[in-house]
């Protein structure tokens, strides 16, 4: 049985978290292949909200194996107090795998994202200060601790006073900030070390043998396809490869295996941090769309940007990420507008654009050019199949998935499991 990833279309949030709890009772195995707890992702079953950050979605299905993959950038801490948290309200989290190769946040990668970030001042990310740039940077730099040092003493004091060597030259001399002792941070990560090694294991070889054993993997990814940093608005992305071609490096499995690729697109769109939204609203819509879709950081409690629809962006999404399918969620919050405008193409310097310009300053002065599609009134949260919505609202459907390139297998109609209808 092959692999299936799953992949945020717009800038995140766009309902991952509840998309991979509904595949939960299907799959074998939910891997998280990048990103770290920047993640915020939730869950809804009955009267129950789950919010997890770094643990794999598909940590709350009995069934399933939950992987954390060498993609993956892990804060020891936030770790062990999400399992913590889910212990306490009776979850099973004793399945759960990590690959030893992924890397760690330390505490200086936590100061660092966030000093950075105060010295940039207006020209911020807006990243959510959780250490995850400094973490690849690190990584990509070839000075990481990854998990397996945890369980080498000497080689985890040697890695982290270089490391500190360096960078506390940084803190101190440019940052005015404190020396971060590395005494004390090999003394914290030496105390996971034993809390972690029931968990440790050869992720990948432990995924390939479920797939020669016909088991079902999900890679789930955290964030969206234009914060990618790779493919996204860069500078204004995170630091890894939410697109479906991280899925391979981040989880070690090869592309021959993966043979569904879903996109989870939000019926509107939404943006945490700095950086260019074309359909964005500062206006009163934009504020209902907040209100009503709650439309906050799940880790950092943030307002999210608000904006109609774009199907310039769900198209690059379906090219860069190779969708076969996307899921359309919060279409719910979309009633009760009597008019709802999508953007189907930009005009940069007087031109029509269809795709999505490569150029960043071209993206930057891109304005939105819209059709406006007529809305509906009546509740659809009951609505259990594509025919019981409203005219209107089939038509929305209809044409987003026209706009978008790639056809729309399931819509959700509320935050809960069962608010969801599949097609066909
Ligand atoms: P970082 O911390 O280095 O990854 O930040 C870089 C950019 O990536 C954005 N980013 C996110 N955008 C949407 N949702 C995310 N997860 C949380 C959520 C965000 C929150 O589910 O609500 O709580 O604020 C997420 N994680 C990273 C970030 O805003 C920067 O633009
Ligand atoms: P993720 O990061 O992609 O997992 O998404 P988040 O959890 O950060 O944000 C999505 C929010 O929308 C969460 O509060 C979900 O409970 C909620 N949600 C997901 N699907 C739907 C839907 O179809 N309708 C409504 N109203 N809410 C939804
Ligand atoms: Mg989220």
């Amino acid at each position: 049985m092959p692999a299936l990833v799953l992949v945020g279309a717009q800038w995140g949030d766009e309902g991952k978290g509840k998309a991979t709890d509904l595949l939960g009772g299907s799959v074998d195995y939910v891997v998280r292949y990048q990103g770290g707890n920047n993640a915020g992702h939730t869950v809804v079953i009955g009267d129950q909200k789950y919010a997890l950050h770094l643990l794999p979605s598909g940590i709350l299905s009995p069934n399933v194996t939950p992987v954390i993959g060498n993609g993956v950038v892990i804060d020891p801490g936030v770790l062990l107090s999400e399992l913590n948290g889910l212990n306490e309200r009776g979850i099973d989290t004793s399945k759960l795998l990590i690959s030893g190769n992924a890397h760690l946040i330390t505490p200086y990668h936590r100061t660092i994202d966030k000093v950075t970030e105060r010295f940039l001042g207006k020209r911020r990310i807006g990243t959510t200060g959780r250490g995850i740039g400094p973490t690849y940077a690190d990584k990509i730099n070839r000075v990481g601790i990854r998990v397996q040092d945890l369980f080498d003493e000497s080689i985890l004091r040697q890695k982290i006073e270089a490391a500190l060597h360096d960078k506390n030259q940084i803190l101190v001399k440019l940052y005015n900030r404190r020396a971060i002792p590395a005494d004390l941070v090999v003394e914290e990560y030496l105390g996971y070390a034993e809390k972690i090694k029931p968990f440790l294991a050869d992720t990948t070889l432990v995924l390939d043998e479920a797939l020669k054993a016909n088991k079902v993997v999900l890679l789930e990814g955290g964030q969206g396809t234009l914060l990618d940093v790779d493919h996204g608005t860069y500078p204004f992305v995170t630091s890894s490869n939410p697109t479906a071609g991280g899925a391979c490096t981040g989880a070690g499995i090869g592309p021959t295996k993966i043979d569904r690729v879903i996109g989870i697109l939000k019926a509107y769109t939404t943006r945490v941090g700095s950086g260019p939204f074309p359909t964005e609203l500062l206006d009163e819509d934009g504020e209902a769309l907040r209100r009503i879709g709650g439309e906050r950081g799940v880790t950092t409690g943030r307002d999210r940007r608000c904006g109609w629809f774009d199907a310039v962006i769900a198209r690059y999404a379906t090219r860069v990420n190779g969708l076969t399918d996307f899921f359309l969620t919060k279409l719910d919050v979309l009633t009760g507008w009597e008019q709802i405008p999508v953007c189907v193409a930009y005009e940069i310097d007087g031109r029509r654009v269809e795709e999505l310009p490569y150029n960043q300053s071209d993206f930057h002065h891109a304005k939105p050019i819209y059709e406006t599609l007529p809305g509906w009134t009546e509740d659809i949260s009951k609505a259990k199949t594509f025919a019981e919505l409203p005219k209107n609202a089939q038509a929305y459907v209809k044409a987003l998935e026209e706009m978008s390139g790639a056809p729309i297998s399931a819509i959700g109609v509320g935050p809960g499991r069962d608010e969801t209808i599949q097609i066909n």
